[in-house]
């Protein structure tokens, strides 16, 4: 078979992402009324800000907006993470960013697996945050056994996308019946299932020593949690989501409100209670509840330099530090406050975002730039190109997760403000050896996006390097 033959892997991707929302739009109808609200305020925002609408058209963001989503799941044992990061390979998509939730009180440890190169994102930019529960943090070596046995029990794979799988891997790709049948095949393993692998007892136990365990442990598969779209603004959607009957969460994650979005702001609705059955040891079912499934929206703003994550990371720190307690429905005015005046410290135009190196930025040539091409200095600088202004730029969108505000969306899900404690050391390099790969580094993927713009301008402007 010929290269040809095969569908790209963005295009299975882009299917998959397709799918997977008209999916979890029948299994969660409130995920739906969500995306409709989210559609409705990116048109408004985009009818009422003529620059923010010019400037999503220039980096191709107007296009990818309504196909923008992101989900999240949790999986249980090394095999489990390695075999999804082959089914996200056939995609396209490769574990980007370790990120650490023990810190926050939650036992996985996280990835994400979305595409890299700029090009691959404009087709479809979907990611899907991947934790692994860390079983050695269950503290009664009974229930780690249960847990234990129960994983080793379950198959979240269907034997087809196994085997489809492998054939992706030995002709290098898949064709479109074969695409087709994958992408159906793999939508299984986020399917949901309201029968428990546990009895009522057993989930209790499980339940008891964390919500999450349950999650992960007594059902048949990794579930999708939720799935996001991308606002545009997300301070106008979480006010109008009460009238629409949906109960966001008591603050937005992320950096306060700005001129200029930073990284990524993100508010959750509360996860739903839903039915299930659980097996007793006699073969018996008993009715029950689980909680886990619930919709989320983001804003993504520009990426931040090391130098602006410091910043961000350092600001936050400060405001939660003054709040002294987990922000909640309680404090929320005076965690918004403490925000906002933190932030005053971060710039808050895009030139000296650029200037001072804090954010990434991608540069194309201006009209102007291309029709002076024959008469360029041919030692021109960026700098000076962009003073003539026959470069200019624009912010590289952030790709990423942030760990405290992934923390915030799994306790606001969790039901309750109990925060573990865990003394666990950050395990990096035991997730990799799980994950049978090592992790991108994102910040390496921004510098390539940044200085691949900066070659294509030197190129299309006839000058040798910039
Ligand atoms: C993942 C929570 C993290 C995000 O957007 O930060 C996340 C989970 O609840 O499994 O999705
Ligand atoms: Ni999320």
């Amino acid at each position: 078979m010929t290269a040809q033959q095969f569908v790209s892997p963005n295009e299975i991707r882009a299917r998959f992402s397709h799918a997977m929302s008209d999916m979890y739009q029948k299994e969660v109808p409130l995920y739906g009324d969500l995306l409709e609200l989210v559609a409705e305020t990116n048109r408004q925002v985009l009818r009422e800000d003529a620059a923010l609408a010019h400037q999503l058209q220039i980096t191709g963001e107007t296009e990818r907006l309504a196909m923008e989503r992101h989900g999240a799941i949790r999986v249980g044992t090394a095999e489990e993470l390695a075999t999804l990061r082959r089914l996200f390979n056939v995609m396209g998509m490769s574990p980007v960013g370790y990120y650490d939730l023990t810190v926050a009180g939650v036992p996985v440890h996280s990835t994400a697996f979305r595409a890299v190169h700029e090009d691959a994102l404009q087709i479809s930019p979907f990611r899907v945050f991947t934790s692994l529960l860390r079983l050695e943090l269950i503290e009664s070596p009974a229930l780690r056994e249960l847990a234990q046995q129960l994983l080793a029990r379950r198959r979240i794979f269907t034997e087809r996308v196994l085997e489809l799988i492998v054939l992706q891997e030995a002709q290098g790709g898949l064709d479109d019946d074969q695409a087709t049948e994958f992408i159906e095949q793999a939508l299984e393993t986020f399917r949901w299932h309201n029968q428990a692998t546990v009895s009522a007892a057993e989930y209790q136990q499980l339940h008891d020593q964390h919500r999450l365990i349950a999650d992960v442990v007594a059902f048949k598969g990794p579930h999708i949690n939720h799935l996001t779209p991308r606002t545009l603004n997300i301070d106008l959607v979480q006010q109008a989501m009460p009238g629409r009957g949906i109960t966001p969460k008591a603050v937005i994650e992320g950096p306060p409100p700005r001129r200029r979005p930073i990284l990524l702001r993100q508010t959750s609705f509360k996860a739903l209670e839903e039915g299930v059955a659980f097996v007793e040891h006699d073969g018996s079912t008993q009715g029950g509840h689980h909680t886990a499934r619930f919709g989320e929206i983001e804003q993504r703003g520009v990426a931040l330099t090391p130098k602006g994550r410091a910043l961000y990371d350092r600001l936050l720190q400060a405001t939660n530090d003054a709040l002294q307690a987990p922000p909640s429905e309680k404090n929320a005015d005076r965690y918004n406050q403490l925000l906002a005046e933190n932030f005053q410290a971060f710039p808050d135009d895009y030139a000296t975002l650029r200037e001072q190196q804090l954010a990434w930025f991608r540069y194309f040539p201006t009209e102007c730039g291309l029709a002076a091409k024959d008469s360029l200095d041919k030692h021109s600088t960026l700098e000076q190109l962009i003073a003539q202004e026959y470069i200019r730029f624009q912010p590289l969108v952030y790709e990423d997760f942030l760990p405290v505000s992934a923390a915030g969306i799994f306790q606001s899900n969790l039901g309750d403000n109990r925060h573990a404690q865990y003394n666990a050391a950050s395990s990096r390099s035991a997730f990799e050896q799980a994950l049978g790969a090592e992790v991108i580094d994102e910040l390496a993927l921004y510098g390539q996006t940044q200085q691949r713009s900066i070659n294509a301008c030197a190129q299309a402007l006839g000058l040798n390097a910039l």
